[in-house]
């Protein structure tokens, strides 16, 4: 592991003073600064297991070399990233793009780096090599009563494994709709989406999660089976307790209004989690608050305001993922950039004074409720969360010491410079 103890030591005693000026201003202005920082310090982020390689897209992929070639690197890979910013305490496994060999030395190493395994995703988007029946025209939905159990028990399947690593959830995205008028018949689609849900809910154990990610279109281009947050909240309510939504933030139409479903489905008691990433267009899959920060400030401000009122702890109360991809930046850094933004926007949300909102509402004073969210997403919180990372062991500047450790040099060196890491 080319980070350890002592580079993060030496190297935040270099920080150190630039540090403490800059959180004692803040602090100054906070009654409370003290009990965010250990929220801050207590809330990790689940890294895609897909996510450790460069990406690419149909018209290219440009590798950067040192990406993991097999499970045990990409789980030394987020065991980089959660020593220099305790906040990556989770891997998300994609099967079957990363199934364990041997589930004890894969949950041994993973320990070795306090590495927890988060939801595992089910994948019957793909045809995989010696698969019987395809899943061209869709799976879960299939007119083929076969095509559906077989991607049951794919699904069933991807539940053994998790259960083997101690994750506590499996989630579900569906490429499954179509792609011109006249080609399915949505009806039919739904309630064979639902029969077969109900099979996999029924093989869930009973402390786990079922997770249901909607998306509005690709790879389907007229309809997606389950394409919008008032489908996947329909099945989750239709299914039992166990079910839940999950938000991609990549997969709305354009200028939905995410944090206003975010609360919805919160106070419906069925937000079940997210794929933390960013977009301009689509499901563009880029770094979280790169494009619309002021949007992932608002989501989290709708969190922190809806998970207290239902007493839910912020660290554990939902599944915290990214799902991004990297068709230009460093792998590595694109995550700690994504963390550093999803940790920044629940700081900014952490510092909204709840109480002068509250009155500002009911008072319809709508110029005091701007001026009191936007003093809180323009206040610079970077250091009350560089202090979380201090506190809990990580570096003061994580990007800037992957840099000055020459991370990518000895990845590389190690791995080679043209490998390709598994996923999309
Ligand atoms: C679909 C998705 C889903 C994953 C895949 C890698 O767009 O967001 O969460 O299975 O990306
Ligand atoms: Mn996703």
């Amino acid at each position: 592991m080319p980070i350890n103890a002592k580079l993060i030591e030496d190297h935040n005693e270099q920080q150190a003073t630039v540090h403490r000026r800059k959180l004692d201003f803040i602090k100054a202005d906070l009654a409370d600064a003290d009990a965010i920082i250990q929220k801050l310090a207590a809330f990790n982020i689940a890294i895609p297991s897909w996510a450790l390689g460069t990406g690419g897209t149909r018209f290219g992929r440009f590798s950067g070399g040192g990406e993991p070639r097999n499970l045990e690197e990409k789980i030394e890979d987020v065991g980089l990233l959660h020593a220099l910013n305790r906040s990556s305490g989770a891997i998300s496994l994609h099967i079957p793009w990363d199934i364990p060999e041997n589930y004890a030395d894969i949950k041994s190493l993973a320990a070795q780096y306090q590495l927890k395994f988060d939801a595992v995703n089910s994948n019957t988007f793909q045809d995989q090599p010696g698969q019987a029946l395809s899943y061209k025209f869709g799976s879960l939905h299939h007119v083929d009563a076969k095509v559906r159990q077989q991607a049951i028990e794919h699904n069933i399947e991807v539940i053994r494994h998790g259960v083997e690593l101690g994750s506590k959830a499996l989630t579900v995205w569906l490429a499954d709709g179509s792609s011109f008028p006249g080609q399915l018949n949505f009806r039919k689609a739904f309630q064979r989406t639902l029969e077969s849900l109900k099979e996999i809910y029924r093989a869930l154990p009973a402390d786990w999660n079922l997770l249901i990610e909607y998306k509005a279109f690709e790879p389907s281009f007229y309809s997606t089976t389950v394409g919008d947050w008032g489908q996947s909240f329909t099945l989750a309510n239709k299914l039992g307790p166990q079910a839940y939504t999950l938000v991609d933030l990549g997969h709305h139409l354009a200028n939905a209004n995410i944090e206003q479903i975010v609360a919805l489905l919160l106070m419906e008691g069925k937000l079940g989690g997210f794929h933390f990433n960013d977009s301009k267009y689509a499901d563009d899959d880029l770094t979280a608050g790169s494009i619309k920060p002021y949007q992932l400030f608002l989501i989290f401000n709708e969190l922190v305001e809806g998970m207290d009122a239902r007493g839910l702890d912020h660290a554990t109360g939902l599944g915290w993922m990214i799902d991004a991809s990297h068709n230009l930046k460093d792998p590595l850094e694109d995550l700690l950039q994504s963390v550093e933004a999803i940790m920044i926007a629940y700081a900014q949300a952490l510092v909204v004074d709840r109480h002068a909102l509250v009155q500002a509402q009911e008072q319809n004073d709508v110029v005091k409720c701007q001026e009191i969210l936007q003093q809180a997403f323009r206040t610079d919180v970077r250091p009350l969360v560089a202090e979380a990372r201090l506190i809990a062991g990580g570096a003061l500047d994580p990007i800037g010491l992957f840099r000055t450790s020459e991370v990518r040099k000895s990845l590389i060196g190690r791995r080679g410079a043209k490998t390709v890491a598994t996923g999309l």
